[in-house]
């Protein structure tokens, strides 16, 4: 059996998300929603995604919207907030986040 992973209380996470700019924690789940400059760019945006966390093994729910893609991130097996989701958070961050925000 493998050891459960370690979940983070809400005072954790919210001082764990101070770098990781424009990310929330609501509902559960750490979140942030990227506007794109339309679907073209959405599609592209979920498909980079798509493989950080292919990659990782470790994988977002994402919300599509033609302007915008909001992507969510918990540990389900965890029940909770674990740093699996904080290191997905931190790769799609670097990679988009600045890009993407300036939107
Ligand atoms: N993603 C997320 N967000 N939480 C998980 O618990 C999870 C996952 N489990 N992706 C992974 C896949 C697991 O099902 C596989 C077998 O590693």
């Amino acid at each position: 059996m493998t050891a459960k992973e370690t979940t983070y209380n809400e005072a954790q996470i919210a001082d764990r998300l101070r770098d990781l700019e424009g990310w929330s924690y609501e509902g559960g789940v750490i979140r942030r929603v990227f506007k794109t400059t339309g679907f073209p760019m959405t599609l592209m945006l979920v498909n980079a995604i798509g493989y950080l966390a292919e990659s990782a093994d470790h994988h977002p729910d994402m919300l599509v919207k033609w302007g915008s893609v909001a992507v969510a991130l918990s540990t389900h097996s965890a029940g909770g907030i674990t740093d699996k989701d904080f290191a997905l958070a931190r790769r799609i961050q670097d990679l988009v986040g600045r890009a993407i925000s300036e939107y």
